[in-house]
């Protein structure tokens, strides 16, 4: 199949601030053109990448983009999507707790709820004293989504910063989405 015919939609969901964009910056590298639609307050952005397995495909990159009007949001931001990015924010703990929040919103917004990858993001902040969510909550929330959903979720901790792990949270949500594919 040609590359053209894999092109996946996918959003990134998760509470205002807790660095949605600049994750999808740090990925994309910075030339990259998107597009804005006005009427549901989201933009677009397209990303080729090949998976593990040589299999070329495209990753359309929706993310919300400042204060959308919520109901027009539910109905064309979801629609489609092959795979989610829910993000949260490790030093920010109400961000974790509004995960389950999310993900009811896509589930309520899709025909069929996508593999998701649970991004634990900010880890660079995560420094000396301070009240911030650990990786054993990240991967108590993983288990909770996968056994509510029954869809793959694999959990990741992420710096926009300074980079690390931006990669792999995307490839991890390509390869889930390949092998969804597969079993289809
Ligand atoms: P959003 O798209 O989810 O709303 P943004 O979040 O990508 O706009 O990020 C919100 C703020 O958090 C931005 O700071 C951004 O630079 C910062 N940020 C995002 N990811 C990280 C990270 O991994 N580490 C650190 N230290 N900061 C991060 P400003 O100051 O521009 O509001
Ligand atoms: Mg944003």
């Amino acid at each position: 199949m040609s590359a053209a015919n894999l092109l996946f939609k996918i959003v990134l969901i998760g509470d205002g601030g807790v660095g949605k964009t600049s994750l999808r910056r740090r990925f994309m590298g910075e030339a990259f053109t998107t597009k804005y639609i006005e009427t549901i307050g989201a933009d677009f952005a397209v990303k080729e990448l090949t998976a593990s397995n040589g299999t070329q495909i495209r990753f359309q990159i929706w993310d919300l983009a400042g204060q959308p009007r919520f109901r027009a949001v539910r109905e064309g931001f979801y629609k489609g999507s092959r795979g989610a990015l829910l993000v949260y924010d490790v030093t920010k703990g109400e961000t974790y707790n509004n995960v389950p929040i999310w993900a009811e919103e896509l589930r309520k917004n899709v025909a069929v709820m996508p593999p998701i990858v649970l991004v634990g993001n900010k880890i660079d902040l995560r420094v000396g004293e301070g009240v911030y969510v650990t990786p054993d909550y990240g991967e108590m929330m993983r288990e909770y989504l996968e056994r509510r959903y029954e869809v793959p979720v694999y959990f990741i901790e992420t710096s926009a910063k300074t980079g690390e792990n931006i990669q792999k949270a995307f490839y991890m949500l390509a390869e889930m989405i390949l092998t969804q594919r597969r079993l289809a």
